[in-house]
């Protein structure tokens, strides 16, 4: 089925200059990029989208680690996107994330973990209205 993601390329990785890389890797399993835009959110915007996480030990860290510097926002479309992005991205902690992923490869921590994506297609509709309201 054809399926939309919002993905994030997050402020670790935009620092290396990873943005380049890390959407190749979406491009040549056929994903389509729809939109793209840079931000550096805010507090707000990061509990927004963090919504799920409040109240957990690593909250106040994740909210600074994603509000530090500017991320690269991208809604993806392709066949089975939802699971494929998933796939790609890998496990949560790179340490624990299989070969041939985004954050096996370019992952530092499971904080400063490269990349964000849309679980399902329900959180996909909800995070690409947040992200791309217009
Ligand atoms: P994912 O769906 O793989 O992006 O991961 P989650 O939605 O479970 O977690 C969101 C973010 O919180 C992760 F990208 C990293 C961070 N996190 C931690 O820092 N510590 C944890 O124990 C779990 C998640």
């Amino acid at each position: 089925m054809r399926e939309r993601s919002l993905i994030l390329i997050k402020p670790d990785a935009v620092e290396r200059n990873l943005i380049g890389q890390i959407i190749n890797c979406y491009e040549e399993v056929g994903l389509k990029v729809m939109a793209m835009r840079m931000e550096n959110i805010t507090e707000e915007v990061a509990s927004k989208h963090y919504a799920e996480h409040k109240g957990k030990a690593f909250y106040d860290e994740l909210i600074k680690y994603i509000t530090r510097s500017p991320l690269c926002a991208i809604i993806l479309e392709g066949k089975d996107a939802i699971s494929k992005i998933r796939q790609l991205n890998g496990h949560t902690n790179p340490a624990k994330a299989e070969d041939g992923t985004i954050r096996k490869y370019f992952g530092v921590n499971l904080t400063e973990n490269c990349v964000h994506a849309s679980d399902s297609v329900e959180t996909a509709k909800r995070e690409i209205a947040m992200w791309f309201p217009n």
